[in-house]
Protein backbone atom coordinates (compact mmCIF):
# COMPACT_ATOMS: atom_id res chain seq x y z
CA UNK A 1 0.00 0.00 0.00
CA UNK A 2 1.19 3.67 -0.88
CA UNK A 3 2.22 5.40 1.59
CA UNK A 4 1.09 8.61 -0.02
CA UNK A 5 -2.00 10.98 0.50
CA UNK A 6 -4.46 12.48 -1.77
CA UNK A 7 -4.74 16.04 -0.12
CA UNK A 8 -1.86 17.71 1.50
CA UNK A 9 -2.25 21.40 2.98
CA UNK A 10 0.87 23.36 4.22
CA UNK A 11 0.07 25.90 7.18
CA UNK A 12 2.84 28.65 7.70
CA UNK A 13 3.74 32.41 7.45
CA UNK A 14 3.82 33.94 4.39
CA UNK A 15 7.82 33.56 3.93
CA UNK A 16 10.30 30.73 3.04
CA UNK A 17 12.09 30.38 6.00
CA UNK A 18 11.14 26.54 8.02
CA UNK A 19 8.20 25.80 5.58
CA UNK A 20 10.53 26.01 2.45
CA UNK A 21 12.45 22.96 2.37
CA UNK A 22 8.87 21.20 2.58
CA UNK A 23 7.74 23.18 -0.38
CA UNK A 24 10.41 22.25 -2.62
CA UNK A 25 10.24 18.53 -1.43
CA UNK A 26 6.76 18.62 -2.50
CA UNK A 27 7.76 20.77 -5.88
CA UNK A 28 10.55 18.00 -6.32
CA UNK A 29 7.67 15.12 -5.81
CA UNK A 30 5.22 16.64 -7.91
CA UNK A 31 2.93 16.66 -5.52
CA UNK A 32 0.02 19.17 -5.21
CA UNK A 33 -0.44 20.98 -2.30
CA UNK A 34 -2.52 23.72 -1.03
CA UNK A 35 0.61 26.70 0.30
CA UNK A 36 -1.32 28.50 3.02
CA UNK A 37 -0.19 31.66 4.41
CA UNK A 38 -1.14 32.50 7.51
CA UNK A 39 -1.44 36.35 8.09
CA UNK A 40 0.14 37.13 11.27
CA UNK A 41 -3.16 38.46 12.93
CA UNK A 42 -4.61 35.20 11.91
CA UNK A 43 -2.03 33.31 14.53
CA UNK A 44 -3.61 33.67 17.54
CA UNK A 45 -6.38 32.11 16.46
CA UNK A 46 -4.54 29.61 14.42
CA UNK A 47 -1.78 28.61 17.27
CA UNK A 48 -3.79 26.17 19.60
CA UNK A 49 -5.10 24.45 16.75
CA UNK A 50 -1.50 23.03 15.74
CA UNK A 51 -0.16 20.20 17.38
CA UNK A 52 2.82 22.17 19.55
CA UNK A 53 1.38 25.53 18.99
CA UNK A 54 3.97 26.09 15.90
CA UNK A 55 4.12 25.91 12.44
CA UNK A 56 4.67 24.69 10.22
CA UNK A 57 2.74 21.48 9.84
CA UNK A 58 1.31 19.52 6.86
CA UNK A 59 -1.90 18.20 6.75
CA UNK A 60 -1.86 15.03 4.94
CA UNK A 61 -5.55 14.21 4.13
CA UNK A 62 -6.76 15.80 7.28
CA UNK A 63 -4.19 14.22 9.33
CA UNK A 64 -1.92 17.44 10.79
CA UNK A 65 2.14 16.85 11.47
CA UNK A 66 4.39 18.75 12.40
CA UNK A 67 8.17 19.49 12.60
CA UNK A 68 9.64 20.70 9.57
CA UNK A 69 12.81 18.29 9.13
CA UNK A 70 10.67 15.24 10.05
CA UNK A 71 8.13 16.08 7.49
CA UNK A 72 11.16 16.34 5.48
CA UNK A 73 12.56 13.43 5.83
CA UNK A 74 8.83 11.77 5.17
CA UNK A 75 8.45 13.51 1.93
CA UNK A 76 12.16 12.89 0.91
CA UNK A 77 11.06 9.14 1.47
CA UNK A 78 7.85 9.75 -1.29
CA UNK A 79 10.08 11.05 -3.70
CA UNK A 80 12.74 8.64 -3.38
CA UNK A 81 15.54 11.80 -2.02
CA UNK A 82 16.78 9.02 0.69
CA UNK A 83 19.37 6.90 1.52
CA UNK A 84 20.03 2.94 0.22
CA UNK A 85 20.52 1.80 3.77
CA UNK A 86 20.66 3.36 7.19
CA UNK A 87 24.33 4.28 7.04
CA UNK A 88 23.65 6.14 3.74
CA UNK A 89 20.78 7.91 5.71
CA UNK A 90 22.85 8.56 8.85
CA UNK A 91 25.35 10.83 6.38
CA UNK A 92 22.56 12.60 5.30
CA UNK A 93 20.85 13.54 8.71
CA UNK A 94 23.89 14.46 10.20
CA UNK A 95 24.05 16.80 7.33
CA UNK A 96 20.60 17.75 7.92
CA UNK A 97 21.09 18.60 11.62
CA UNK A 98 24.31 20.17 10.79
CA UNK A 99 22.55 22.78 8.25
CA UNK A 100 19.83 22.80 11.17
CA UNK A 101 22.47 24.05 13.86
CA UNK A 102 24.03 26.12 11.34
CA UNK A 103 20.34 27.78 10.32
CA UNK A 104 19.75 28.31 14.09
CA UNK A 105 22.67 30.66 14.49
CA UNK A 106 21.24 32.87 11.84
CA UNK A 107 17.56 32.80 13.41
CA UNK A 108 18.82 33.77 16.63
CA UNK A 109 20.49 37.14 15.25
CA UNK A 110 17.27 37.42 13.22
CA UNK A 111 14.97 37.34 16.61
CA UNK A 112 18.10 39.54 18.72
CA UNK A 113 15.90 42.65 19.81
CA UNK A 114 18.92 44.68 21.00
CA UNK A 115 20.77 46.84 18.65
CA UNK A 116 24.28 46.31 20.56
CA UNK A 117 23.49 42.47 21.27
CA UNK A 118 22.55 42.16 16.97
CA UNK A 119 25.55 44.08 16.29
CA UNK A 120 27.93 41.71 18.05
CA UNK A 121 25.97 38.32 16.50
CA UNK A 122 26.29 39.89 13.40
CA UNK A 123 30.27 40.27 13.74
CA UNK A 124 30.30 36.70 15.13
CA UNK A 125 28.08 35.34 12.48
CA UNK A 126 30.28 36.83 9.58
CA UNK A 127 34.05 36.37 11.08
CA UNK A 128 33.71 32.72 12.60
CA UNK A 129 30.04 30.93 11.95
CA UNK A 130 29.18 31.41 8.79
CA UNK A 131 33.13 30.60 7.14
CA UNK A 132 33.52 27.66 9.92
CA UNK A 133 30.57 26.14 8.24
CA UNK A 134 30.47 27.14 4.60
CA UNK A 135 34.10 25.81 4.65
CA UNK A 136 33.32 22.76 5.66
CA UNK A 137 29.91 22.38 3.40
CA UNK A 138 31.53 23.37 0.44
CA UNK A 139 34.48 20.60 1.13
CA UNK A 140 32.38 17.92 1.69
CA UNK A 141 30.00 19.22 -1.83
CA UNK A 142 33.60 18.38 -3.53
CA UNK A 143 34.10 15.32 -1.69
CA UNK A 144 30.69 13.86 -2.86
CA UNK A 145 30.97 14.34 -6.55
CA UNK A 146 29.29 17.67 -5.89
CA UNK A 147 26.30 17.08 -3.16
CA UNK A 148 26.39 16.85 0.19
CA UNK A 149 26.20 13.10 1.07
CA UNK A 150 26.53 9.78 -0.46
CA UNK A 151 27.64 10.97 -3.48
CA UNK A 152 24.12 11.90 -5.85
CA UNK A 153 21.00 14.18 -5.27
CA UNK A 154 19.30 13.40 -1.63
CA UNK A 155 16.91 15.63 0.62
CA UNK A 156 20.00 16.90 1.87
CA UNK A 157 21.02 19.13 -1.07
CA UNK A 158 16.86 20.60 -1.41
CA UNK A 159 16.97 21.40 2.66
CA UNK A 160 20.69 23.32 2.15
CA UNK A 161 19.27 25.24 -1.24
CA UNK A 162 15.99 26.18 -0.22
CA UNK A 163 16.95 27.45 3.75
CA UNK A 164 19.50 29.55 1.57
CA UNK A 165 17.20 32.01 0.79
CA UNK A 166 16.15 32.57 4.76
CA UNK A 167 19.87 32.93 5.66
CA UNK A 168 20.78 35.06 2.57
CA UNK A 169 17.32 37.16 3.15
CA UNK A 170 18.37 37.85 7.16
CA UNK A 171 22.01 38.44 6.24
CA UNK A 172 21.29 40.37 3.23
CA UNK A 173 23.79 39.16 1.10
CA UNK A 174 24.43 35.67 -1.13
CA UNK A 175 26.84 34.28 2.01
CA UNK A 176 27.69 31.71 -0.57
CA UNK A 177 29.07 33.68 -3.52
CA UNK A 178 32.80 32.37 -2.65
CA UNK A 179 32.04 29.34 -2.04
CA UNK A 180 32.26 27.47 -5.42
CA UNK A 181 31.04 23.81 -4.99
CA UNK A 182 27.62 25.07 -2.78
CA UNK A 183 27.60 28.26 -5.93
CA UNK A 184 27.43 25.15 -8.38
CA UNK A 185 25.52 22.43 -5.91
CA UNK A 186 22.76 25.58 -5.67
CA UNK A 187 22.81 25.76 -9.17
CA UNK A 188 21.83 22.35 -9.93
CA UNK A 189 18.94 21.95 -7.02
CA UNK A 190 17.34 25.23 -9.06
CA UNK A 191 17.82 24.03 -12.61
CA UNK A 192 15.22 20.51 -11.77
CA UNK A 193 12.41 21.87 -13.31
CA UNK A 194 9.97 21.67 -10.64
CA UNK A 195 12.25 23.44 -8.55
CA UNK A 196 12.76 26.10 -11.43
CA UNK A 197 9.00 26.36 -11.76
CA UNK A 198 8.10 26.62 -7.97
CA UNK A 199 11.04 30.09 -8.21
CA UNK A 200 9.07 31.49 -10.99
CA UNK A 201 5.67 31.40 -9.28
CA UNK A 202 6.40 31.39 -5.74
CA UNK A 203 5.03 34.64 -3.92
CA UNK A 204 7.76 37.02 -2.51
CA UNK A 205 9.25 37.59 1.20
CA UNK A 206 11.93 38.96 1.90
CA UNK A 207 13.54 35.54 3.58
N1 LIG B 1 11.48 22.84 15.23
C1 LIG B 1 10.31 23.41 14.62
C2 LIG B 1 10.36 24.92 14.84
C3 LIG B 1 9.07 25.58 14.40
C4 LIG B 1 9.10 27.08 14.67
O1 LIG B 1 10.01 27.62 15.33
N2 LIG B 1 8.08 27.76 14.12
C5 LIG B 1 7.93 29.19 14.32
C6 LIG B 1 7.98 29.92 12.98
S1 LIG B 1 9.52 29.69 12.17
C7 LIG B 1 6.56 29.49 14.92
O2 LIG B 1 5.61 28.74 14.73
N3 LIG B 1 6.47 30.62 15.62
C8 LIG B 1 5.25 31.10 16.19
C9 LIG B 1 5.06 30.75 17.63
O3 LIG B 1 5.90 30.02 18.22
O4 LIG B 1 4.07 31.22 18.20
C10 LIG B 1 10.29 23.05 13.12
O5 LIG B 1 11.38 22.86 12.55
O6 LIG B 1 9.21 22.92 12.54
Amino acid sequence: MSNESNSYKLTYFPIKALAEPIRFLLKYGEIEFEDFRLDVAQWPNVKDKMPFGQVPVLEMDGKMVHQSVAISRYLAKLTNLTGNNDLENLEIDAIVDTITDFRSKIAVFNTEKDDTRKEVLKDNLTKETIPYYLTRFDSITAANDGYLAIGRLTWADLYFVSLLDYCNGVLKKDIIAEYSNLVKLREKVLAIPSIKQWLLERPDSEY
